[in-house]
């Protein structure tokens, strides 16, 4: 594999722990507000991150790669309600998923036909990434931001729409 793709997919491994060490960091502030719904949420969705990363470390190896592992910056946001949370998750997403076409466009300039084809799993689970990320805020906007029963219920049926 060409060393300029090597290096991309070495940094996206990065990308993707960091991902999942920033969910974790959500899932610790809602557990701090009692929000256990979106604690639980949030910390599934780090360990899909984990998942992600495994996943392109296994197709390096697959592909007969040495690859090394990068410093994993520390999330350090410290949040000033329950809204900023979920809106940073979108932009975060956004950011993924460029960095993921990234990968996609050099393959194919490059004439890799296999990892542009590996790549392609992550190009669809990136839309379906962002789309959750927005239909939390949109949900939240609808009927948990005024606090009160609308919050407790929207916490309530975040934390069991995944197992
Ligand atoms: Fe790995 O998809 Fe989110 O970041």
């Amino acid at each position: 594999m060409e060393q300029e793709l090597i290096d991309l997919i070495e940094t996206q491994i990065n990308k993707e722990l960091y991902s999942a060490y920033l969910y974790f960091d959500i899932a610790e502030f809602y557990r701090s507000k009692s929000l256990d719904g979106l604690h639980s949420w949030f910390e599934k969705q780090a360990q899909e991150e984990i998942e992600h990363a495994e996943k392109f470390a296994e197709y390096l190896h697959d592909s007969d790669v040495q690859f090394k592992l990068l410093p994993i910056d520390a999330p350090s946001n410290k949040f000033d309600d329950l809204r900023a949370p979920l809106m940073l998750q979108i932009e975060h997403e956004k950011y993924v998923t460029s960095l993921i076409h990234n990968i996609y466009k050099v393959a194919e300039k490059i004439g890799d036909i296999a990892t542009k084809n590996f790549v392609s799993w992550y190009v669809s689970e990136q839309i379906e990434e962002e789309k959750t990320a927005k239909d939390i805020l949109d949900k939240y906007d609808l009927f948990a931001k005024d606090g009160g029963l609308g919050l407790y219920q929207f916490d309530k049926d975040i934390g069991s729409s995944r197992k």
